[in-house]
């Protein structure tokens, strides 16, 4: 039989198999945006939007549905996928138990800024709006890691600065600041800002880049959305993966759907949040998200989850890559690998985490590696090699620099840090060259290049590394022979000198 159209009139012609699950709640006027998203991708539509779609199914809330927005150009082909469906989408949780498929409908309307700049700054400013939740990657914070400030110089933030294009903003910070300005002037609460981007104190940096960026337009406003604004810190985690041509294709042969951008994810999914929301906000501790009051916990989660989860993801990605890996469970089947991530955490990154109460690390790492090894989300390395330079410094760098300090072992950290060096030369350990995204890629390459087997050219990019490892000699040492290794073996003969 031919798969069925998603959209809302098909809803119960597609449950009909018995195989999907769709929203049992109604769409209609009743219902609120409370929350106005920014950056809809897969990980928001597997993570923010899947919680809210919970609370509306589990507990009736009508005042928080999503209006989506897309900032950026290529942003259309969401808009399109979506618009075309009724702004449903299919969500297909893969384990070894099976797949589990259902029709979230959480994301209510969405908006294409590109085309509709003013439409975005009403939405957010309208007083129904509670909360802004964005996933726009690292680079969309223009956060210089070296010196913790906003990139002020940079081109994108320059022309909104200009008051002469405050009704036509290009970055988030503009948007924001455009709508947040317009509330303060019609005397409402600001609303919250709330980042899902998979970074350490990401309200910090939200709050932090948005003031600056106020204060180089108004001083008043600025100290208005300093004062009065929240910002909460969060750790997001779920891993999904991009969507692939063959994810449609069996959606459609298993469930009798067809849907032009459907998420794949894994069955789990956490959230940790702190209570910091200043206009109201959804009951989500009602549907699994711990909100704690504490920000010193929320940091602690974060840390245990950047460090353990991306930070191992960054030697399957660039290491894996280099072996001629394509899947992250392909590169956890090789148990040299599966060794190495394991040692890594347990001897190098688990020893200098903080003690949360309630969580067992041996646990986590245990679940850690049952998760990557999971083989049927087939999540693909070239999305976790994605823009590296955002990556390292966050996920690897912090336990160098922490076992250092304490003299507790780093070498598999540095092979990890040598695997992503050499990645950035741009070829496989076969010869193969790599199509590498990366925002920093020409600079990088080139010092990669006239650096050799010598990582002191690119340690001097101090916005990613800043002063403090350079002078380090068993660093340097560690990190110059894991780059000879892999230069002259590869990684998969290294592995074995780096696996007791
Ligand atoms: C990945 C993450 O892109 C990456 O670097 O490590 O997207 C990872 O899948 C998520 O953080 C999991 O929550």
């Amino acid at each position: 039989m031919a798969p069925i159209k998603l959209t809302s009139k098909n809803l119960s012609q597609i449950s009909a198999n018995g195989k999907t699950k769709i929203p049992a709640y109604p769409r209609d006027a009743a219902v609120k945006e409370g929350i106005v998203h920014i950056g809809v991708g897969g990980f928001h539509r597997a993570h923010l939007a899947v919680y809210v779609h919970k609370l509306m199914e589990q507990h009736g809330v009508t005042d928080y549905a999503i209006c989506g927005v897309g900032l950026q150009p290529f942003d259309a082909g969401m808009r399109d996928a979506l618009e075309s469906q009724d702004r449903l989408y299919t969500l297909i949780e893969r384990s070894a138990k099976g797949n589990f498929s259902q029709v979230i409908g959480s994301i209510n309307s969405y908006i294409f800024a590109p085309d509709n700049r003013e439409a975005t700054i009403a939405k957010m400013a309208h007083p129904d709006t509670h909360i802004v939740s964005l996933t726009i990657t690292e680079s969309g914070y223009y956060y210089n890691e070296n010196t913790h400030e906003l990139q002020s110089e940079h081109p994108d933030i320059q022309f909104d600065l200009d008051p002469a294009n405050s009704k036509a903003p290009r970055t988030t910070f503009g948007f924001l600041y455009a709508a947040l300005e317009r509330r303060y002037q019609q005397g409402l609460n600001p609303f919250t800002v709330l980042s899902c981007d998979n970074m350490q104190k990401n309200g910090s940096i939200s709050r932090h880049m948005l003031v600056s960026f106020a204060r180089l337009r108004d001083p008043k406003v600025a100290e208005w959305i300093a004062e009065k604004g929240a910002f909460p810190n969060a750790m997001v985690d779920r891993i999904t993966p991009q969507t692939s041509a063959a994810d449609k294709a069996s959606l459609a042969d298993e469930f009798g759907i067809e849907d032009s951008w459907p998420v794949v994810t894994e069955p789990f999914m956490q959230w940790v949040v702190e209570d910091h929301f200043v206009d109201g906000r959804p009951p989500f501790e009602k549907v699994g998200v711990q909100v704690v009051k504490d920000v010193h916990t929320v940091e602690q989660f974060e840390k245990h989850k950047l460090r353990l989860l991306n930070g191992s993801h960054s030697i399957i990605s660039y290491g894996g890559f280099l072996a001629g890996y394509k899947y992250v469970h392909k590169v956890m089947e090789n148990p040299l690998f599966e060794k190495f991530i394991w040692q890594m955490m347990q001897q190098e990154v688990k020893p200098l985490l903080p003690a949360i109460p309630g969580v067992d690390l041996d646990e986590y790492c245990k679940t850690l590696i049952e998760r990557f090894s999971n083989p049927t989300i087939m999540d693909q390395l070239p999305r976790i090699c994605l823009n590296g330079s955002g990556k390292i410094p966050q996920f690897i760098m912090p336990s160098i620099a922490e076992a250092i300090w304490v003299t507790s072992p780093f070498r598999r950290l540095c092979f990890t840090t040598a695997a992503w060096f050499i990645y950035v030369k741009g070829f496989q350990d076969d010869g193969t060259p790599i199509d590498i995204e990366e925002p920093m890629l020409e600079e990088l390459q080139a010092l990669a290049h006239e650096g050799g087997t010598n990582p002191i050219k690119l340690l001097s990019v101090k916005s990613l590394f800043g002063d403090d490892l350079r002078g380090d000699k068993r660093f340097i040492q560690e990190i110059t022979t894991a780059m000879e290794d892999i230069t002259r073996d590869g990684v998969l003969k290294s592995l074995p000198k780096y696996i007791d």
